[in-house]
Formats: structure tokens, C-alpha cells, sequence
């Protein structure tokens, strides 16, 4: 009795478990050894399904902080500390979104990094807020998941209110569009993002001589696209993931529609690329943050990523911020209670492989950059 009552927080379930090995007279395991602290830290993102690809580049970004944290022997509370990665799948899907929330929340992890999709981070934020789990989304933009009033929620890359403005002004501005047509795939990031786009483009003097809407699973656009080049506006914008923006340029090619087509950050991956084959040639898209190249440490996160993991997708560097930051406030609050580095968290100056990461009252990135590209031979090239 005594012993449970002064076993508290996170790490309670982990030392009982190691008492009780020690207890069945085996040799205790590492996680059992009284100067080290076992930390969990749960990366949600969709590991089955079209987006696959998508989630495992951020769990590996993840996974690659996780061991760069290891070999620092960061000591925390007076112990070393060992961080452990728990991935969990939530195929991109909301209602699955919630149940590998709740089961992290249950197994009481010290933070979370995810989820990728604002479509399962939004539902997910509310069950670690409820936990008091501290959450840092690495790739979630939809403005209303640090918009909710949640102390826990955090995010590393710009929103999609400065990306939809920024894509808005790039078209009116730059590329001369009076008209465009919108299509998006219904989901909280694509709708939310087609919208802010919209909004931009009108603002700006624009008009939108279509709107329409897709799903996150569908292929076939030629409906779709087939009613969008009877107007023939001057530029088409895709709100979406890349499993669909890459059949989308090859249809468009293959319906001879001659208007520009732009994405945003979901549909600017490595995969839109080999999706849409010779297609891609001339597609613009956009990606918050800086390019890597450009960014402080990209280079060298580049080249010790491609060599464990292969080709980056999108998303991998913010992946490794959001760990790496979480640990940072683990440090300097010298506790991996979410209750106590949070704090540190809200003030923390962090300097990541993509920014220097500072949060704003919201947990929101301070200061998100967003860069236009166009695909030329290949090349994600940026252009603004
Ligand atoms: N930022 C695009 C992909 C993730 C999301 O917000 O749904």
C-alpha cells in the first residue's frame, strides 16, 4: 500500500512492472535499474492505408530523434534517461484517431507527437487534453487544433490560415490567375485549406469559377475535372493529400486541360511526384516552413535520414523538431510529467533542424514561413 501511494504519474505503471520482474527473481531489465527513467513517447500517424507512406516518414523522423536523444545520456530528475518510441496507427481516420488516442492517454505516455492529419489530430486533441498529455503535431495545419483553448496542444509548422493566404497572394499576384477552380477531398485539412485559399484569391480580386469536392480515397477525377474545363479557369488549386493530387495531374494531362495546378503541403510529397509521372512537370505546390536546404540543420538531417530511412516525403524534419523539442522542455523542467515540462514548453527557444521553434500563446509555431515550388524535371524547385 505504501509503496503505490508514492508511486505517482507517468512512470508509476512502468516501475511497478519492473518491480514485479524483479520480484519473480529475474535479473532486472534496464527499464527496472533505479537510475534510469524509462520516457514514452507515442507518434500517431496513418502506418496502413494511401497516406502509408506519409506516416511512416513521420514516425521515422521521430524514431531518428528518439536515438539521437539515446546517445546525448540526458540525465532527468537525477536519473538517465531512456526514451522509447510507441507508434501507433490511425490509417487517417478520425473515429480511429480517438481509440489510439485514448489508448496512449490509458498507458499514461509523457507526450505525443502527432497526429499527421488535422482530420484525426483535431478529435485526438481533446482526449490528450483531458489527460493532460502534451501533444505536438508536426504536420496537422488546420488552424483550429490550437485554436480550442487546449494547454497540451502544440504544432511546428506554420497554419493553414498563413499557407491559404500565402497560396492566394502567390496566384493572384504572381502568377497573373483572375480565375481558378477549387476542388477539395472533404477533410478537415483539404476543405479547411481549399476555403482559406478561396478566401485569399477573392480578397485579392480573383474569382472562383468552380468549386467542387473529391474523398481521401478516390482516383478517378474525370468528372470532376471534366465539368471544371468547360470554365476553363486559369488556374486549378487541389485542398488534399497526394495519393490523389498525383492521379489528378496525370488526368489532367490526359484531358488536354491546359490550367495551372497548384496543392498545398499534402500534395507536395515525394510521392506526388512518382504518382503523377512526367505530369508533375510545371505543378506548383506549397510547403510550410523553409526550404530544406535552407533550413539550419537540413543538410545534415538530410543526408543522416536518406541513409537510414531513404527519400524524405514532407513532413520527417518537422517530425524530429516536435521530439526534439519535447525533450528540450523535459530538460529544462528537469521532469517528463506532461504537467510539469509543458510549461517550459509555452516559453521554450528551441533551436530545430527546420526553425528556431518558439511558440505563440495558441502553441502555435511563432513566425511560420511558407515556400512555393514548382516541379521542374523532378525537382521540387522552390519559387517564391
Ligand atoms: N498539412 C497537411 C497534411 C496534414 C493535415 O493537416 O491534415
Amino acid at each position: 500500500m505504501r509503496l503505490s501511494m508514492t508511486l505517482k504519474g507517468a512512470h508509476a505503471p512502468l516501475l511497478v512492472a519492473a518491480l514485479v520482474v524483479a520480484g519473480c527473481g529475474k535479473a532486472p531489465s534496464p527499464a527496472a535499474s533505479s537510475d534510469t527513467l524509462v520516457i514514452r513517447i507515442g507518434s500517431v500517424a496513418p502506418l496502413t492505408g494511401p497516406q502509408s507512406h506519409l506516416g511512416h516518414d513521420n514516425e521515422n523522423g521521430a524514431r531518428l530523434a528518439i536515438a539521437d536523444a539515446n546517445a546525448q545520456n540526458i540525465v532527468i530528475g537525477g536519473k538517465k534517461a531512456r526514451f522509447e518510441l510507441v507508434g501507433e496507427d490511425d490509417a487517417a481516420d478520425p473515429k480511429t484517431g480517438t481509440i489510439v488516442a485514448q489508448k496512449l492517454a490509458d498507458a499514461k505516455v509523457n507526450g505525443v507527437v502527432g497526429h499527421l492529419n488535422s482530420g484525426t489530430t483535431i478529435p485526438a486533441s481533446k482526449v490528450y487534453s483531458d489527460a493532460g498529455i502534451v501533444q505536438i503535431s508536426p504536420s496537422a495545419t488546420n488552424p483550429k487544433y490550437t485554436h480550442q483553448g487546449f494547454k497540451t496542444a502544440f504544432r511546428v509548422m506554420a497554419n493553414d490560415e498563413q499557407q491559404g493566404h500565402v497560396l492566394g497572394q502567390f496566384v493572384t499576384s504572381q502568377l497573373k490567375a483572375r480565375t481558378v477552380a477549387v476542388i477539395d477531398d472533404a477533410t478537415a485539412y483539404g476543405q479547411g485549406l481549399a476555403d482559406e485559399f478561396e478566401k485569399s484569391v477573392i480578397a485579392a480580386g480573383g474569382k472562383v469559377v468552380a468549386r467542387e469536392h473529391t474523398d481521401d480515397h478516390s482516383t478517378d477525377f474525370s468528372s470532376i475535372l471534366t465539368r471544371i474545363k468547360s470554365k476553363a479557369p486559369d488556374l486549378i488549386f487541389y485542398g488534399g493529400m497526394d495519393a490523389q493530387s498525383g492521379p489528378m495531374a496525370k488526368q489532367l494531362k490526359t484531358l488536354k486541360i491546359s490550367s495551372a495546378f497548384l496543392t498545398g503541403d499534402g500534395g507536395c510529397s515525394h510521392e506526388f511526384a512518382q504518382l503523377a509521372g512526367d505530369a508533375a512537370e510545371g505543378v506548383y505546390c506549397s510547403l510550410p516552413g523553409v526550404p530544406l536546404e535552407k533550413m539550419p540543420k537540413g543538410a545534415d538531417f538530410k543526408q543522416r535520414f536518406n541513409a537510414q530511412y531513404g527519400e524524405i516525403q514532407d513532413y520527417a524534419p518537422y517530425s524530429y523538431d516536435a521530439v526534439g523539442i519535447m525533450i528540450a522542455a523535459m530538460k529544462a523542467a528537469d521532469s517528463a510529467d506532461p504537467a510539469k515540462y509543458q510549461a517550459a514548453l509555452s516559453t521554450i527557444n528551441y533551436p530545430g533542424v527546420t526553425a528556431n521553434i518558439q511558440f505563440d500563446g495558441n502553441g502555435d509555431l511563432k513566425g511560420g514561413e511558407v515556400t512555393l515550388y514548382q516541379w521542374r524535371k523532378g525537382v521540387k524547385t522552390p519559387v517564391q
